[in-house]
């Protein structure tokens, strides 16, 4: 059985990051979508808020699990037993920091392996920051995220 763990901050999800999640799926048996805390962003959701939203997506999928861990991605890929990572690519900007990502997990522990998987066009320039920025200013991001995602917004922006 192919197991991996998709990790990310999540913060919201979007339609790329929910293409990835299927495209892993053609790939892997298992997949773990897990929220963990990147120390370099700031967070407009909660974690609980983040695994519930995809939760309530990834729903019905039998093979897709979701979590969340505050702390080290390896000490959550060892208390699994996974050794596989799946990320995405989507320019040349993100390269620099997959590689970095990819070789200090590697450095931490040895037996993990980072898969990336090349974004589809349609989502090659969507982020959740740049969703996150849309709809603080009013913008619709209709096209981006999911209705869910579009209603906890609203919520946390007092729209
Ligand atoms: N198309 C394709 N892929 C996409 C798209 C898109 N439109 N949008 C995002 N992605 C990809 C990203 O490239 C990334 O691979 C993944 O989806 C998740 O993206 P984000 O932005 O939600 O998540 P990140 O990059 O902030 O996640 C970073 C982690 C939280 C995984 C990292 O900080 C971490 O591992 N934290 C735990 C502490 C730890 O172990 N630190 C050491 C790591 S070396």
């Amino acid at each position: 059985m192919k197991k991996a763990v998709y990790p990310g901050s999540f913060d919201p999800i979007t339609n790329g990051h929910l293409d990835i999640i299927q495209r892993a799926l053609k790939i892997f048996d298992e997949l773990w979508v897990v929220v963990l805390v990147n120390p370099k962003k700031s967070a407009l959701f909660t974690i609980q808020e983040r695994v519930d939203m995809i939760k309530h997506l990834v729903k019905d999928w039998q093979n897709v699990h979701v979590d969340s861990y505050e702390g080290l991605l390896v000490d959550y890929l060892k208390s699994k037993n996974i050794t596989t990572i799946v990320r995405g690519l989507r320019a040349v900007t993100d390269f620099q920091y997959e590689l970095e990502m990819a070789m200090a997990n590697k450095q931490l522990w040895d037996e993990v392996e980072t898969v990336f998987l090349v974004t589809d066009k349609k989502y090659c320039y969507l982020s959740s920051s740049l969703v996150k920025e849309v709809a603080w200013m009013g913008g619709d991001v209709s096209e981006w995220v999911p209705p869910i995602v579009i209603d906890y917004m609203k919520k946390k922006l007092n729209r």
